[in-house]
């Protein structure tokens, strides 16, 4: 077991140098949760409606905001307002994944304007180095941070072998502004003390007919030694109470933690 992976959020957050990785453990200490919920809803009322249900439940939520049909600025407002009320962060799930200049563009302009409400985003590394070095030009003066796609959780990924060592070196260079990872475990020997967050995640079912393959919250936590749980449908998929679901999935991620840092 990696040293880090034994210590608590909170013991990680007091020496931790990035200011979202450190307001992020705080959060999960405070509010006993690893659980980060990926909110893919099309509606803008669809999604706050859900955001307020769950808000009680989770350290982070996910978005993917360009699937909103009626997507607008008091959207974005409803939002940070939601993240404040319940005390969570905001993670915009862009995977930007084009040359320096153009995401530069992409994070800070455009409709979306992800840099000015979202702490976190994440990007692909395929196009090299540059793509840190321009997110980090728009999200470093704002205090964000940035996760990379070190793995992936589908069938048949390519983000495997050299290619997810070459990431982890890339976060290791630029561990200024990347916080951390998405990944399916945690990397061991890594210098810095990066957020590995897990996407895949779900209690009941094993995949979704796309490729999509699922984990229970004790291999991901546990075994696996990733700091954050990523679920979405396995919360609001159909038929489900999503705040039920949501506390039954902080529950069992917080106990694979509990579990892990006794051992
Ligand atoms: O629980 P699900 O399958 O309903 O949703 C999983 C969420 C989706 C994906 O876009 C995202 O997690 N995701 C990611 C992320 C977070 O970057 C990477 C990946 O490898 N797999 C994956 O599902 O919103």
């Amino acid at each position: 077991m990696s040293d880090i992976a034994l210590k608590t959020y909170t013991e990680r957050a007091n020496v931790h140098p990035n200011a979202v990785a450190k307001k992020l453990l705080r959060l999960m200490d405070e509010k006993k949760s690893n659980l980060s919920v990926a909110v893919d809803l099309t509606k803008k009322n669809q999604v706050l409606e859900l955001v307020d249900k769950i808000g009680p439940s989770i350290c982070l939520l996910k978005t993917h905001i360009d699937i909103v049909e009626d997507f607008d600025a008091d959207m974005v407002q409803q939002l940070v307002a939601l993240a404040e009320k319940h005390k969570f962060l905001i993670f915009e799930d862009r995977k930007f994944a084009d040359i320096g200049n153009t995401v530069k563009l992409q994070y800070s302009a455009g409709v979306y304007k992800i840099a000015s409400w979202a702490d976190i985003t994440n990007c692909h590394t395929v196009p090299g180095e540059g793509i840190i070095s321009g997110l980090k030009e728009v999200g470093l003066p704002l205090g964000r941070g940035l996760l990379l796609l070190a793995e992936m959780s589908s069938k048949g990924t390519l983000a495997t072998g050299s290619y997810t060592q070459a990431t982890l070196e890339l976060a290791e260079k630029h561990n200024d502004f990347c916080m951390g990872f998405i990944a399916r475990r945690r990397f061991p020997g890594l210098k810095s003390d990066f957020i590995h967050m897990t996407p895949g995640v779900g209690l009941d079912v094993k995949g979704d007919g796309l490729g999509q393959q699922y984990r229970t919250p004790e291999e991901v936590i546990c075994e696996s030694q990733s700091d954050i749980i990523i679920v979405g449908r396995g919360v609001y998929g159909s038929g489900r109470d999503a705040a039920q679901e949501a506390e039954r999935y902080r529950k069992a991620g917080w106990e694979a933690y509990q579990r892990r840092i006794s051992k």
